[in-house]
């Protein structure tokens, strides 16, 4: 189920017009970072203290219908707000092109981390950098499809009064 409620666009610039250009064209276009040629995400969540709706890009790192959303910041010392947002309230909504689904976000540590840490610098290698340039270890978080609903169940057979 899509998550609801009011959304506050990011105060900034190049962000917001980013996501309202990914999704208003249905995920068409604004689908890179800049002129990079490299594919981005839009995760849609619940703010941590506000309980506002906020939307970001965040590069695409996909494997086997799961994601990696990387705490980056560009190597900023410290971790963006949405790291917070996601320990607070793991239900998401990632749209990736025109797909759009819900998903959960766990934050990853150890083997599985530098797996998938691995496979982000191959999607976007600037990360290796970014992680040089900060003291602070980069948060990485996998984000796993929700469980589709199953089928219906089957109709109740009939109750027979004896
Ligand atoms: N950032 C990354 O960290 N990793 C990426 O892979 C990445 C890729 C990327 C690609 C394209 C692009 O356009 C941007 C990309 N970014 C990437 C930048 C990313 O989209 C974020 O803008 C960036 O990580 C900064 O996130 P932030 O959450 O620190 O943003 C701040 C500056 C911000 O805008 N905050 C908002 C605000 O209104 O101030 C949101 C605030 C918010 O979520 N508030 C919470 C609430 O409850 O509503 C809690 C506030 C609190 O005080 O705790």
């Amino acid at each position: 189920m899509a998550l609801e409620g009011a959304y506050d666009p990011s105060p900034a610039q190049w962000i917001r017009e980013q996501v309202e250009l990914y999704e208003s064209s249905g995920g068409t276009q604004g689908t890179t970072l800049w002129d990079t040629g490299l594919p981005v995400v839009i995760v849609t969540m619940r703010g941590a203290k506000s309980g506002r709706i906020r939307k970001i890009p965040l590069m695409r790192v996909e494997h086997e219908g799961r994601y990696a959303a990387v705490a980056s910041k560009g190597g900023f010392p410290r971790h963006p707000v949405w790291y917070f947002n996601l320990r607070a309230e793991p239900r998401v909504d990632l749209q990736d092109g025109p797909e759009r689904r819900g998903m959960t976000a766990r934050e990853i540590t150890g083997d599985e981390r530098d797996e998938w840490w691995e496979r982000a610098v191959a999607a976007f290698p600037p990360y290796a950098e970014y992680q040089e340039k900060t003291d602070r270890v980069i948060p990485v978080f996998v984000l796993e499809p929700e469980p589709s609903a199953g089928p219906a169940p089957a109709d109740a057979p009939a109750r027979t009064r004896n």
